[in-house]
């Protein structure tokens, strides 16, 4: 039976030496720990570092330590001291500040990257000696980006999905990276990329394009032999196990932080509707401690009745002490939390209660249960569990969240306090609001949100991924699109040599030549001109070219070739061997006064994008703009498009980087389908690249041999990569077809 194996930085146990023997332990934070009641739940695998850094085993303790991995199904990566600082060098200094936004802070050092990859072949090693056929690899984080092309490459049988837990910046920031684009392709090598929310998404689509130049439909990118999706999946909490847990907390007398801690929190410490606000973060910068530390200043000093109301419990737990601005953020909180105190506190009262030390879950946990407000303004987070931890924690229903809007949370959370938080005068009048907010407003926007999280939770988050990965294995098998490789392309040619008739119905742009700035100059070359006549000098063979473009400029390139069929227009024109242009049928060309004004509109909006007009369509290209300007354009044109053909009989045709706008039921299909009528073609082939292509593909009979030159979606059963490699395989089978003849000949 095949079976899934978690993939992360660290293993969910830590070899700990409390002064007898050394043994494993449950980590008490971070992502290993919340995926731990996934993996209890799947009872999966697990390989990632065992964090050991300073307990030296002796061979005796190693054997039993690695039995109780061994029991607990881990396998843990080893990593010695050098490893550690290097590759967490790059994980921590410059992937995580420049992930998110601290681009000033990134350090791109040539040595932490050369140990980044070390590192990852080290984990996708560990994961190959012990996966085997058909099994799930679920790999997490930015530790290990480049961990899925690496197992892909040595194993393509597996199934392979990768979450990403932080952000993914905008590709403006993604590309100071000098290892971009091989980061980018590591991660492409699952099959499935999760992330937390759609902006995360996007911007990786958006590098993806940009760097690797495949296009995506439908959150599937088209890669050389497969289709990987891309989604995002909002990460759950154990909604009931933390609810569980404050139920606990509040009946159990030894569930305390302090006796005295709890007496000052706690009701019995609570006169005259004091409140408390909750902060609780690890040590880092892009959790705006000190942002939020002034917005609080801010709320003291502009709302005097609320001195010796409130208190600020400010828990900060140690983190990467070894960074140096790790080290300056430290000074720099306890510096304001002593202006703050030094400026408000009296003999009775300190505005902030400051604890920088580890907290442990259950501390946590009673927090949540104490605190009236949750402040959580992080400048920049992936997801931030701990907004829906004390969400569920709140088994009153009451407590008010004050919520980042940079936090991938806020996207799920919008009916609580969101706040921007470089805003201080913003976060300072959340503040207050929270204060003032009676119980049952609080319990009406919480019973929503509440709601939302238990039924996605962490188990339903996880379900979703697994699931989807198996859907992506399904839609890679019924998708299954063959390159034209060398063997392939040995078929055709054997196939065409048998064959007495033959038809062959080739796309122009993209596909025999080439795309230009300016359509008109992309004219054919001696090359293409060489190729069809090799093709057209075989009698055998009835060459058409099928084309959306007009029939003026088909008849001026094609002037010395009688023997070839063009179809023009997508349809509109035909010129059958060696007769004049005919059309299919009669169209109607009055619409395009009102469609022309239109389209200029979007000409002008849209730098280094064009309107081409043709006898009987008129197309707007946008090839040359900016990539995503250009996404942006084509969907607002397409929305005012349809509004304004809804009447007429047109059709808006969404092409490779081209909208166009013409007569419906005009199509390449048909004219196509017009061509293979009546007669028995031994030999069929068809090229083409964009989605006006597709209706031809649509309309060949099952024998054909349907070609798509990119990497879309297609309906043809074969693609190739450009029009070089069409040329050289229209070459091969009139080359291979000239030496077959030689052969024949005595
Ligand atoms: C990444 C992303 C994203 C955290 N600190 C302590 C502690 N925790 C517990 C929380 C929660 C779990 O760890 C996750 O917490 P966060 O959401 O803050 O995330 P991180 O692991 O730091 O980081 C983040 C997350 O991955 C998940 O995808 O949300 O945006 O940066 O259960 O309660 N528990 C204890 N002490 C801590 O100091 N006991």
């Amino acid at each position: 039976m095949s079976k899934l194996i978690i993939v992360s930085s660290k293993l969910p146990f830590e070899i700990t030496d409390n002064g007898k023997e050394p043994e494993i332990s449950g980590k008490a934070g971070g992502t290993s720990a919340s995926l731990n009641a996934f993996y209890r739940h799947l009872k999966c695998c697990w390989v990632g570092w065992n964090g050991n850094e300073n307990i030296r085993l002796s061979e005796k303790q190693q054997e039993e330590i690695d039995l109780q991995y061994e029991r607990k199904k881990c396998y843990p990566v080893e990593l010695g001291e050098q490893e550690v600082n290097y590759y967490y060098g790059f994980c921590n200094r410059t992937v995580w500040p420049l992930f998110h936004y601290f681009t000033h802070l990134s350090e791109l050092k040539p040595e932490f990257w050369e140990y980044y990859q070390k590192v990852n072949r080290k984990f996708a090693f560990k994961v190959l000696e012990h996966a085997e056929k058909g099994d799930k690899i679920w790999v997490h984080d930015f530790h290990l980006m480049l961990v899925p092309r690496m197992i892909r490459e040595a194993n393509p049988d597996l199934s392979i999905g990768f979450f990403m837990h932080i952000p993914f910046p905008s590709f403006e920031i993604f590309r100071i990276l000098p290892w971009r684009r091989e980061l980018v392709e590591g991660i492409l090598g699952a099959d499935l990329i999760g992330f937390h929310s759609f902006d995360y998404e996007r911007h990786f689509m958006s590098s993806v394009r940009r760097l690797l130049g495949y296009d995506s439909v439908l959150n599937t990118v088209r890669m050389e032999e497969r289709v990987v999706k891309v989604d995002n999946f909002p990460m759950g909490i154990d909604y009931d196990r933390v609810q569980q847990e404050a139920v606990d907390c509040r009946s159990n007398p030894e569930c305390r932080i302090s006796e005295g801690f709890s007496n000052l929190l706690g009701p019995a410490g609570r006169k005259n509707g004091h409140k408390v606000i909750l902060s609780i973060d690890r040590l880092d910068y892009a959790k705006g401690i000190p942002s939020r530390l002034e917005a609080f200043e801010m709320f003291l000093k502009t709302n005097p009745r609320y001195l010796e109301k409130v208190t600020l419990a400010l828990f900060v737990v140690p983190s990467r002490e070894i960074v140096t601005e790790y080290k300056r953020q430290r000074r720099k909180i306890e510096e304001l939390v002593g202006r703050i105190n030094g400026e408000y506190g009296t003999v009775n009262w300190m505005p902030i209660l400051y604890f920088y030390r580890p907290v442990t879950r259950e501390e946590t946990i009673e927090l949540y249960t104490l605190s009236d407000i949750a402040l959580v303004t992080p400048l920049r987070d992936g997801m931030n569990l701990m907004a829906k931890e004390y969400m569920a924690a709140r088994i009153d229903g009451t407590g008010v969240l004050i919520l980042s809007e940079m936090a991938g949370a806020s996207k799920e959370m919008s009916e609580t306090l969101l706040v921007n938080p470089h805003n201080r005068e913003e976060i300072a009048g959340a503040l207050k609001k929270a204060i003032k907010m009676p119980a049952e407003e609080q319990k009406n926007i919480n019973s929503i949100i509440r709601k939302r999280l238990r039924i996605y939770n962490e188990e339903k988050w996880a379900d979703d991924i697994i699931k989807s990965l198996e859907n992506v294995k399904k839609l890679q098998e019924t998708n299954l699109t063959r390159k034209v490789s060398d063997d392939v392309s040995e078929i055709f040619t054997t196939i065409y040599n048998k064959s007495n008739s033959r038809i062959i119905f080739l796309d122009y742009d993209g596909t025999l030549t080439g795309f230009h700035n300016d359509p008109q100059k992309a004219s054919p070359n001696d090359e293409l001109y060489e190729i069809l006549r090799s093709l057209t000098a075989d009698k055998k063979n009835h060459v058409v070219i099928i084309s959306g473009r007009d029939k003026e400029t088909l008849g001026k390139w094609f002037s010395d070739f009688p023997n070839i069929t063009f179809i023009a227009e997508h349809g509109v024109w035909v010129k059958e061997q060696g007769k004049r242009w005919s059309m299919l049928e009669k169209i109607d060309r009055a619409w395009m006064e009102s469609i022309r004004p239109t389209i200029s509109f979007y000409v002008d909006r849209t730098p280094r994008s064009l309107l081409e007009e043709k006898n009987y369509s008129l197309v707007w290209h946008y090839r040359h703009a900016d990539p995503d300007l250009g996404e942006i354009r084509a969907w607002e044109l397409k929305d005012e498009l349809r509004e304004l053909v809804s009447n007429l009989n047109l059709e808006i045709m969404d092409g490779d980087k081209v909208i166009e706008v013409k007569n419906s039921g005009i199509n390449k299909g048909r004219a196509a389908a017009q061509q293979l009528a009546g007669k028995d073609y031994e030999f069929i082939l068809a090229i083409g690249d964009d989605w006006t292509d597709e209706y031809t593909f649509g309309a060949m009979p099952e024998q054909a041999i349907t070609i798509k030159v990119g990497t879309k979606p297609t309906k043809a059963r074969y693609y190739t990569d450009s029009v070089e490699t069409v040329r050289g395989l229209l070459k091969e089978l009139t080359d291979t077809a000239d030496i077959s003849k030689i052969r024949q000949e005595p």
